[in-house]
């Protein structure tokens, strides 16, 4: 088992939230809600309007997500639906946590709120010269105010 930290589609409420709730794709269960200790930007960038980190701590904000804990299997799915290594690449994060979930409060994990824990995060090195100019958020939301809507692979032609 691992722990992910996932601040984008993947977060509950958002457009990819179900595929880590696909048996098909393995296992995972909801650890924690959290923020990322650095500052990093995090924009919306691209024809499919896609969340991306960038992997340039200390600029933008700490960035608000959720830390599931997944199965060897569900991580390899993610990796593959996040293309790995191409589009993102999955680095290790430092990240506060703001409020366990109780499952985790009975298996004697370090339940201090504030407390910080290691996750898996999708971060990306690999962005287009203009992205680290675009405006950055603090947490994602694809119907946000910015109006740029997630475009799901279902609609893409
Ligand atoms: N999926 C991953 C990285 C960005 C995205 O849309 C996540 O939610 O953390």
């Amino acid at each position: 088992m691992t722990r992910i930290f996932v601040y984008g589609t993947l977060k509950r409420g958002q457009p990819n939230y179900h595929r880590m709730f696909d048996a098909a794709n393995g296992k995972a269960e909801f650890l924690a809600s959290a923020l990322t200790a650095e500052r990093y930007p995090l924009v919306i960038a691209g024809n499919l309007n896609i969340p991306f980190l960038l992997n340039l701590p200390g600029r933008g904000h700490k960035i608000h997500g959720e830390i599931y804990e997944v199965d060897d299997k569900m991580l390899r799915f993610l990796d593959d639906f996040e293309s790995v290594p191409t589009l993102y690449q999955r680095t290790l994060v430092q990240v506060e946590v703001k409020a366990w979930a109780r499952r985790a409060e009975g298996e004697g994990v370090e339940v201090a709120p504030g407390s910080t824990t290691e996750a898996l995060m999708y971060s990306t090195t690999s962005y287009q010269p203009d992205w680290p100019s675009l405006p950055n958020y603090d947490s994602y939301d694809a119907l946000g105010d910015h109006g740029l809507e997630y475009v799901t692979r279902e609609d893409q032609d």
